[in-house]
């Protein structure tokens, strides 16, 4: 564990997704001499508690009901001397509100994503243009449909920035997921509003994960096995999220999961169609058996114990209902 002691910097936590990514880019954009650091909803209270002092900038990671007493705590701590930002759109965990803590946030519309808040937030301290890295990261996110995004689109060719963002995408899923200095050097390529597909290593990257998305889709549909109402692939080495959607797709299935065993643990990314709250039944099944989880409606993700893997499919098939 490091001690960020960074007395008049900020810190920004941001998801390393492409939406934590975008949003991450906009931060700095305001907030020049921040230091980025990626993290998870898991690891989020662990990186808290080990900021003593500076402001704090929390973009796109979910608070997880396990943890929500002790981040409450320590949003109050760190809030009560330091400016703390918390800009999320994951549904919080029952009972808590963020309003009610010493942090600074902002709701917006239904389904508008971290990038799209930031944007909203700094808009103040950055060039109007970089609206378009906010449309990347909602893009990215499946949140591009919002009335924010809608009106930042007016300003721009949207089939210009689907295919920026389509890069962004690709390249980020054909990285490992911890590689967290590829991860800080885009955001900072980004924040000064550079172009993905004018860095070429970044679309050399992104071609060959098109080219391994097609070799792995087929692979998932010869693997996946399938219990009750949910299918699911392991140790696919493949973006999760992907495998999840194409394990629910050929299991035909509501529900897809994919699973990755790291050391101690499984990380697993779930995916569905038509339900209206998959991250409670993650997040109650996760933590039934020990680990944690979250999410939205129809995509989640969790981290279980290793050897919970049977039980985490039974049980989130019991709980489907
Ligand atoms: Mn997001």
């Amino acid at each position: 564990m490091v001690l960020y002691v960074y007395a008049l910097e900020s810190l920004i936590l941001a998801h390393g997704d492409c939406d934590g990514v975008c949003a991450a880019s906009i931060a700095l954009a305001a907030r020049r001499n921040a230091k980025v650091v990626f993290t998870n909803p898991a690891g989020l209270l662990s990186e808290l508690k080990s900021i003593e002092a500076g402001s704090i900038i929390i973009l796109d990671v979910a608070l997880t009901s396990k943890h929500k007493d002790e981040i409450a705590s320590e949003f109050k701590r760190l809030g009560s001397r330091n400016e703390v930002v918390y800009l999320d759109h994951h549904p919080l965990p029952q009972g808590l509100r963020v309003s009610r803590l010493p942090v600074k946030t902002l709701k917006g519309a239904r389904g508008a994503c971290a990038s799209e808040l930031a944007y909203a937030y700094f808009k103040d301290d950055l060039e109007p243009e970089m609206s378009r890295v906010a449309i990347y990261g909602a893009i990215g996110d499946y949140s591009d449909d919002t009335p924010g995004v809608r009106r930042m689109l007016e300003k721009w060719d949207k089939r210009q920035l689907y295919l920026e963002a389509g890069i962004l995408v690709a390249a980020l899923e054909g990285v490992r997921r911890r590689d967290f200095d590829f991860k800080r050097s885009l955001v900072n390529y980004l924040s000064e509003n550079r172009l993905p597909s004018a860095d070429r290593s970044l679309v050399e990257t992104a071609v060959r994960e098109s080219e391994r998305d097609e070799e792995m889709r087929r692979l998932v549909k010869s693997l996946v096995k399938t219990r009750g109402k949910v299918s699911y692939v392991v140790n696919v080495e493949w973006s999760l999220g992907k495998a999840a959607t194409y394990a629910r797709a050929y299991g035909g299935t509501i529900v897809g999961v994919a699973a990755d065993e790291q050391d101690g643990n499984i990380d697993l990314s779930i995916r569905s169609v038509g339900l209206r709250s998959l991250h409670r039944v993650v997040s109650s099944v996760a933590g039934a058996l020990g680990g944690i989880g979250g999410g939205h409606a129809n995509a989640a993700g969790a981290r279980i114990p290793r050897g919970m893997l049977s039980e985490f499919i039974s049980m989130l098939d019991e709980r489907l209902g």
